[in-house]
């Protein structure tokens, strides 16, 4: 799919960094209606470098844009290890971010939306093989 490698290309080098655990205890944000789909590439997904793009619609099904896209890993399997960055944005509704999965396991990416009309974080499984 020749549109996965544009995408690759333009998030390549955004690669999360590691920082030690912060618990930024930050305020709950506003609960709106958003559906993030997250995709890997490759997907099963590896140790290793993966492209993670996420799908951002509101409750209309309109892409939402211009968002800032926080996004957390984090090793449940393991105290402290976390990783965080912020995705870019495709174009329609698309933001994506490298990361390196140093380690295989279950994940939990945490993804922080927010743009001028909303706030939104959704938490999704993800297993590295
Ligand atoms: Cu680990």
């Amino acid at each position: 799919m020749q549109p996965l490698k544009a995408l690759f290309a333009l998030s390549i080098g955004l690669t999360l960094l590691l920082t030690a655990c912060s618990g930024a205890g930050s305020a709950a944000p506003a609960q709106t209606t958003v559906a993030i789909t997250m995709n890997v590439l490759p997907d099963p997904p590896v140790v290793g470098d993966v492209l993670l793009y996420f799908n951002v619609v509101d409750d209309q099904g309109q892409p939402v844009a211009a968002a800032e896209v926080n996004v957390m890993a984090d090793h449940t399997e393991m105290s402290g290890m976390t990783m965080q960055g912020n995705a870019t944005d495709q174009g329609k509704g698309i933001y994506a971010i490298t990361t390196n999965f140093s380690m295989a396991g279950r994940w939990k990416i945490t993804v922080q939306i927010k743009n001028e009309a909303l706030e939104y974080k959704q938490d999704i499984d993800l297993i590295i093989q």
